[in-house]
């Protein structure tokens, strides 16, 4: 069973990719296995070296979306790619927008070892 590490993984990094084309989140949506039933909202892909991010999880303690204590705030900005589900996309036609971006993320962390497991937003 995929783990929420794992899971982190799957659907937040992709560190080998450094400039997107306009399909980039189309084809990742689909080939991340990001869409089981539903279209996801919105799907931020991090262009980043793994450590760099895992680092993520010593660097500065922030209040998460959802109250829970344990998110954290990259101490420098990162190359990202946010998906956003187009208005008019229906299931299974989940079409996106690609929008590349320099800013600092927030993860929630958990576990030993303490990795990222949800990504919470980026500032
Ligand atoms: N989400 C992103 N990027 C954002 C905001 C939200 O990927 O800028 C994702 C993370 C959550 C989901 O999925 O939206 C609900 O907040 P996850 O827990 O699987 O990481």
């Amino acid at each position: 069973k995929e783990t929420q590490a794992e899971k982190f993984l799957r659907q937040h990094m992709d560190p080998d990719t450094s400039t997107v084309t306009a399909s980039y989140c189309n084809k990742m949506m689909k080939h991340q296995n990001i869409m089981v039933g539903d279209c996801k909202l919105v799907n931020t892909f991090i262009h980043e070296p793994l450590p760099d991010v895992q680092a993520v999880c010593f660097q500065g303690n922030v209040p998460c979306k959802n109250t829970k204590p344990n998110c954290h705030k990259s101490s420098s900005k990162m190359r990202i790619t946010d998906c956003h589900l187009k208005k008019e996309a229906k299931y299974p036609k989940c079409e996106y927008e690609t929008q590349q971006l320099r800013k600092s993320i927030i993860v929630t962390c958990e576990g030993n070892p303490y990795v990222p497991v949800h990504f919470n937003g980026s500032v």
